[in-house]
């Protein structure tokens, strides 16, 4: 299980405060969360020193920046070299972007540092079937082509998930969000083949987190 950190304060609220949450949170999760994925408005309440602390005080965890990266070249670079500052394990790229001045950037930038990439190529929200989940096979293409480590694809729709799974084999990591809060039932995107689940919602802004967590851990065991 991975968990999504988002936690958003209202402005005003001192960050001493929300570190507090998070280091909480961090403390208890321990037993049942292998991986962190913090999202940009935690990042951004929390600023890259405090991350860093953060994320150096609890090396248990694998730590992935959802910057859901998607400039042009150099942009990327930077936006991947502070996720590598702040002591960050991946980075999650949208494959939108493209190769060439896109994704190979991101690439090249974050394993240059040690870390993994990430490739979002579906979402969860309805929207999602707009436009970017159309082209979900061209981009599942072009992920793979390009070497990411893994996919980023939404346990709401799981046969996205299990079509990678065909197409890309074993050797490749899927996290899969939209489980609990977006209406995914525990365990739906393991069935289709995923990797790890991603919660965020469901566990954090629960009144017993911990007992949450536990509970969807122990729906989760792999047999
Ligand atoms: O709904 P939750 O609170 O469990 O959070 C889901 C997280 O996953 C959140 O950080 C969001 O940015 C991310 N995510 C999706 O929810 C759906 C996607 O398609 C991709 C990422």
């Amino acid at each position: 299980m991975v968990l999504a950190l988002d936690l958003i304060p209202s402005l005003g609220t001192p960050k001493e405060v929300l570190r507090g949450r998070v280091e909480g949170l961090l403390r208890g999760l321990r037993d049942y969360v292998v991986a962190v994925k913090v999202g940009v408005p935690t990042i951004l309440a929390l600023g890259v020193e405090v991350v860093r602390e953060v994320t150096d005080g609890f090396r248990e965890y694998y730590f992935i920046a959802d910057m859901k990266v998607a400039d042009v070249g150099h942009i990327n670079r930077a936006l991947c070299t502070y996720a590598d500052m702040m002591g960050f394990d991946a980075v999650i790229a949208h494959a939108v972007i493209g190769r060439r001045g896109g994704l190979d950037e991101v690439i090249d930038e974050v394993r240059r540092r040690g870390g993994a990439v990430f490739a979002l190529c579906a979402m969860s929200h309805e929207g999602a079937e707009e436009v970017l989940n159309r082209n979900f096979n061209a981009l599942l293409k072009l992920s793979t082509e390009a070497g990411v480590d893994g996919y980023v694809l939404p346990a709401t729709k799981p046969h996205y998930i299990r079509r990678a799974r065909e197409v890309v084999g074993g050797g490749k990591v899927i996290i899969s969000p939209g489980v609990v809060a977006q209406g995914a039932r525990v365990g739906t995107a393991i069935a289709y083949g995923a990797d790890f689940e991603i919660i965020g919602r469901g566990i954090y802004a629960s009144e017993d987190p911990v007992g949450r967590a536990r509970e969807f851990a122990s729906r989760l065991r792999w047999r």
